[in-house]
């Protein structure tokens, strides 16, 4: 079999070979064309053998404990006999030269174990692009056989919402102290949270997490239960000292037992995956849009038409649209 023909990577893939799974992903992650094509064809031939996995989004600020929380939880679940893989979403990965690098080290316990795997997020380009990826990668690794995906995103921008969008339960990490910490917590995010865990909850820290914890506990009484089934709990840990994680992966596995008894999880997952296709159209749907010549050379007349003031942005939009009108 040679290297461009699919079958290559997935047999690599079915049987672990480690070596064909790391190249399969570099293939889901170049942008060439060909590559493009040849990992679509790949990733279909690889759904049937996923969906089986536990999906787990992490998010939290910045130096909250992520990277540490799954260092933890990893290590534990390889020891209970997991395969846990570890990827990322970071769309403003510039930065993140240094990010990657940090990671390696922290992680470093689990990136030693044979049954864990640790990929950093995809390089530059959009946040729909890198998340495209990941989703992607996540295929691929389930149909190697990991049976826990941890998926973590920096809480500072759109990406934990995406992230939410493509796991079975989405947490997050929050840290104990300033009162006022409560204010400066992104509106939206809580409402994402299947659970919050309060971390750091180590030495002098306790009490306060135990207090910050309380208070999330009143901040999410207010809002909505997320189904019948579930409101989500707020938890504490150390993800240092690794207490309290245990905790936290026994909450994961509660509530992926009653969302697989309600059909809560199936239809989840039904609604993700219809959300991620549309999501695809609708960036494919732009990009031949741009892609178009003639289109292009209007475009770059109409908008100097708009500053000018001499046409409106109404009514150039519709004069471009109109080339759809033709097909
Ligand atoms: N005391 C204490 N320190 C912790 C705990 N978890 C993490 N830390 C420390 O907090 C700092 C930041 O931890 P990271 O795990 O790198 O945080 P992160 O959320 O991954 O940070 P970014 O990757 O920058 O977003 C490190 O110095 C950790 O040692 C904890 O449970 N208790
Ligand atoms: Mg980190």
């Amino acid at each position: 079999m040679t290297v461009d023909d699919p079958q290559y990577y997935v047999q690599g893939v079915l049987e672990f070979n480690r070596r064909v799974l790391a190249k399969t992903i570099t293939l889901i992650e170049s942008s060439l064309p060909a590559h493009q094509e040849l990992a679509r064809t790949i990733i279909d031939l690889l759904i049937p053998y996923t969906g089986k996995a536990v999906r787990l989004g992490i998010t939290g600020v910045p130096g909250v404990g992520k990277s540490t929380f799954i260092e933890s939880l990893g290590t534990m679940l390889v020891k209970k006999g997991r395969r846990v893989a570890v990827l990322a979403v970071d769309p403003s990965s510039k930065r993140s030269g240094g990010s990657v690098l940090a990671d390696k080290t922290r992680m470093e316990k689990l990136s030693v174990e044979a049954k864990a795997f640790i990929r950093p997020s995809p390089s530059g380009g959009t946040l729909g692009g890198v998340a495209r990826k990941t989703r992607e990668t996540m295929i691929v690794c389930e149909a190697a056989g990991f049976d826990v995906m941890i998926v973590e995103t920096v809480g500072v921008g759109q990406s934990e919402t995406t992230v939410a969008s493509m796991v079975d339960f989405f947490l997050v990490l929050m840290i104990a102290g300033a009162g006022d910490e409560l204010q400066g917590i992104k509106k939206g995010i809580l409402e994402l949270a299947d659970a919050v865990a309060v971390n750091k909850a180590d030495g002098d820290n306790i009490e306060k997490a135990k207090q910050t914890r309380k208070e999330y506990e009143s901040a999410l009484h207010l809002r909505m239960p997320e189904t019948r089934t579930w409101s989500a709990p707020v938890l504490i840990c150390s993800a240092l000292k690794m207490t309290g994680i245990d905790n936290i992966w026994e909450t994961v596995l509660d509530h992926r037992k009653k969302f697989t008894e309600t059909g809560e999880l199936e239809e989840k997952r039904k609604k993700q995956s219809v959300a991620w296709m549309k999501e695809l159209l609708e960036e494919g749907i732009k990009e031949w849009f741009y892609r178009k010549n003639d289109f292009r050379k209007s475009l770059k007349k109409l908008i100097r038409d708009v500053e000018k003031g001499s046409v409106s942005p109404t009514f150039a939009a519709a004069d471009l649209l109109k080339v759809l009108d033709d097909k």
